[in-house]
């Protein structure tokens, strides 16, 4: 059991060159605004707020050219490195970096950041597998790429330190996957992350799921790194995201999820740090999206219900 209490650091990752969708920029406030600092005290965890990386604009940036295979990847990285640093330098405080997005590549910032601390598992919750590469990408948005980069698979040109796993693949668990691009599917089916997708927890239930992928994640590890993508819950429950699937987890299996984490970290002290991304207020409903993205940190961070 813990005896001091933890301090969870809110670095906000305005960042919006990775996807398509014009909007994700603002969730960070958005996820603000619905209280999250609040939440997390109720769950009994103090909270500093550390206010927001600078992002270019994309109206700054250079367009890209129609067959570009990775789009802003260079300004992407120059906003990870730094978000990679930030993480970094909270572990080292102490404290739980938690990332608020902006889009997903914001993974390949927070994650780096975890792993130079101590070897880390990654659980990703997601309706997507993120799992494209520059070569395969159906759309060029790195928000599909980033947990190819950070398990090393496939070639990212210009990120040198992809070169190598941040993470082992066979610590990395994919959780609620319902869409997957062909080619994507065929690089997980060869590599080592585990993937549950919807009807595995259809079939066994969400908790006996997750479950299975904290024994994975865990294995031989330090830590973990969680990475929570709004998409990965059901569209009637976070309209507001830019790519949104039907079929998601309903709110009571997404929190019973985050729940299992708070229960096996409490044990084992093993969270080291979070990103809650894709947000993205313009397409949502009076904040709702946002407010579920505060609440689910709170029941990640160890909120009791009784
Ligand atoms: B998210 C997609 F093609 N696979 O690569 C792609 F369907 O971070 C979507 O999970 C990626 O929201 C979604 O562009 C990225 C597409
Ligand atoms: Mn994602
Ligand atoms: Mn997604
Ligand atoms: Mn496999």
């Amino acid at each position: 059991n813990r005896s001091t209490t933890r301090t969870v650091r809110l670095l906000g990752a305005p960042l919006d060159l990775g996807a398509d969708r014009r909007g994700v920029d603002i969730g960070p406030r958005a996820i603000r605004y619905a209280d999250i600092a609040a939440e997390l005290e109720a769950a009994g965890v103090s909270c500093t707020d550390f206010g927001d990386l600078r992002v270019p604009r994309l109206e700054q940036c250079d367009a890209p050219d129609t067959e570009d295979d990775a789009k802003y990847l260079d300004e992407i990285a120059g906003v990870t490195d730094e978000l990679t640093t930030e993480v970094a330098d909270a572990i080292a405080d102490g404290d739980v970096p938690i990332a608020l997005g902006g889009d997903h590549a914001t993974a390949m910032g927070t994650i780096r950041g975890a792993a130079r601390a101590a070897d880390i598992g990654v659980l990703w919750f997601d309706a997507h597998g993120d799992y494209n590469t520059p070569n395969t990408s159906p759309s060029g948005n790195v928000h599909g790429m980033p947990l190819a980069a950070v398990t090393g698979y496939g070639e990212f040109d210009d990120l040198d330190w992809t070169a190598t796993p941040t993470v082992a693949p066979s610590n990395t668990v994919i959780v609620g996957a319902r869409r997957l691009d062909d080619a994507e599917r065929l690089a997980l089916e060869e590599s080592d992350v585990t993937v549950f997708t919807m009807l595995d927890i259809d079939e066994r239930g969400i908790t006996a799921v997750v479950e299975d992928a904290l024994d994975i994640a865990t294995d031989g590890v330090d830590g973990i790194h969680v990475s929570l993508d709004l998409d990965w819950l059901d569209p009637t429950v976070a309209p507001g995201v830019g790519t949104p699937v039907r079929g998601g987890v309903e709110y009571r299996e997404a929190h019973a999820a985050l729940e299992c984490v708070a229960n096996r970290d409490r044990d084992a002290g093993l969270l080291r740090s979070a990103d809650i991304v894709e947000v993205n207020p313009i397409l949502d409903r009076n904040n709702r999206t946002a407010e579920v993205a505060a609440e689910l940190a709170a029941s990640l961070l160890g909120k009791q219900i009784a």
